[in-house]
């Protein structure tokens, strides 16, 4: 494992930060084109990691296209910017991108990181191991860096949890995810992702997230249903460390509109 790989997982588990937000982005429902513009928006307005993925219909083919694509617009952004005299970190473009994969069928050599992840409420071996050792040794020969995470869904869980068969965790049950998160830490696990499924009415809910947060000093992810500010603002306060958005970041077609809206987002977030 080389000093790259780890720093994904540094960057992502670093708690001296406050909340940060990162974007999802479908490779099934955009092209690569696009999946890159709105990369370079998101970033622009603060975001701090690019997830591609999807519960279906991505392929090795539509993965790859895209993470290239928006390697190469990140690329090119930094170089320009690093020849720019008021260049400093703060405005570092180069942000980490990870595939979230459906599975072992749908990976990208060129992606910085992979959430190398067990479906932990999963009624199917399939996503509590077998997909992780079919992927295994295509993640190690590419050098992509494992950023090993449990994943949880709750309700309504979506198509993850149709595809994923979840069995999904109710808005109460905040003892059964606190035993998840346990469970998560107790693994050597270092991150949980809770989720609610792409698209959710209701994300997950706040007093899930604080027990999970009690229970565990794990990186947390939360993500599913969270359209506006507020609604991060009340996970991130829950206890939240990283805060994902998709169908927001999918429904502007302009790039300029696209990073006004996730400005706002991030501020009212961390307000
Ligand atoms: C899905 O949590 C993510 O895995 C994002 O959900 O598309 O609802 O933002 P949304």
């Amino acid at each position: 494992m080389g000093g790259v790989e780890s720093q994904t997982l540094e960057h992502v588990c670093d708690k001296t930060k406050s909340t940060r937000h990162a974007i999802l982005i479908d490779p099934a429902d955009q092209t690569p084109d696009t999946a890159a513009k709105r990369a370079m928006a998101a970033v622009a307005a603060g975001s701090k990691m690019i997830l591609v993925g999807g519960s279906s219909d991505t392929d090795m083919d539509n993965v790859n296209n895209t993470v290239v694509a928006i390697q190469e617009a990140l690329e090119l952004v930094t170089w320009a910017s690093s020849q720019d005299s008021d260049f400093s970190e703060e405005k570092n473009w180069k942000v980490p991108v990870v595939l979230f994969p459906q599975g072992a069928a749908a990976l990208s050599p060129a992606a910085d990181a992979i959430t190398f992840m067990m479906l932990m409420n999963s009624k199917s071996p399939r996503y509590l191991i077998e997909e992780q050792v079919a992927g295994s040794l295509f993640i190690k020969k590419a050098g992509i860096s494992p950023l090993p995470m449990g994943y949880i869904i709750c309700e309504p869980g979506g198509k993850a949890g149709e595809v994923g068969q979840a069995d999904l965790i109710r808005p109460s049950e905040t003892e059964r995810i606190s035993a998840y998160a346990t469970t998560a830490e107790y693994y050597g696990f270092r991150i949980i992702y809770l989720e609610a499924g792409s698209g959710a009415q209701t994300p997950v809910s706040p007093d899930l997230i604080k027990a999970a947060r009690e229970s565990c000093n794990l990186t947390i992810v939360v993500g599913g249903g969270i359209r506006d500010g507020e609604t991060a603002k009340a996970a991130s306060d829950a206890g939240a460390d990283w805060i994902i958005t998709g169908n927001l970041t999918e429904s502007f077609d302009n790039a300029n509109t696209l990073q006004n809206v996730l400005t706002d987002f991030i501020s009212k977030m961390n307000d």
